[in-house]
């Protein structure tokens, strides 16, 4: 089954807005089998951001991740990371549709509340970040078979 990592920034902390989140990731219907709440090492936010190493915002990037808690959910059912990039809204919150998590809530696009993995790939190298495989649970809901 696919899965996906999606991390509520430290932001998303700082504003009181993890609660808010979490409820629109739950109401999709996709299931959370995975959650964390910690501040993030240098290293693995390096890892973690590694395909914008040549960008002139990577450090400001990593000091961002690393400057406080943030909540790391790894999310799994049909067509996932799709889903979820779609929930979120566009990078910049200025362009993300109303609805959308940045849409609604966003106010910058440094600081743009959430992430969620782009690709299957990238998702499952993400998710070894921050996830041991037994920290990700299997489990069944009634409302797996509505979801296809
Ligand atoms: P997304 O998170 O929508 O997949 P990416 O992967 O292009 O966006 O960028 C990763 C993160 O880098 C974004 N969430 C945003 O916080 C930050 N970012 C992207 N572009 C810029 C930029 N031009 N200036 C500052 N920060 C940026």
């Amino acid at each position: 089954m696919e899965k996906t990592l999606i991390l509520l920034k430290p932001d998303s902390i700082q504003r009181n807005l993890s609660g808010q989140i979490i409820n629109k990731i739950e109401q999709t219907g996709y299931k959370i089998i995975g959650m964390k709440f910690m501040i993030l090492t240098e290293s693995k936010a390096k890892e973690h951001y590694k395909e914008h190493v040549s960008k002139p915002f990577f450090n400001d990037l990593v000091s961002f991740i690393t400057s406080g808690p943030l909540i790391a959910l790894a999310i799994e059912g049909p067509n996932c990371v799709s889903k979820m990039r779609s929930i979120m809204g566009k990078t910049n919150p200025s362009e993300s549709d109303p609805g959308t998590i940045r849409g609604d809530y966003g106010v910058s696009l440094s600081m743009n509340l959430i992430h969620g993995s782009d690709s299957v790939d990238s998702a499952s190298r993400e998710l070894k970040i921050f996830f041991n495989e037994t920290e990700l649970y299997s489990y069944e809901k009634d409302i797996d078979n509505w979801i296809l």
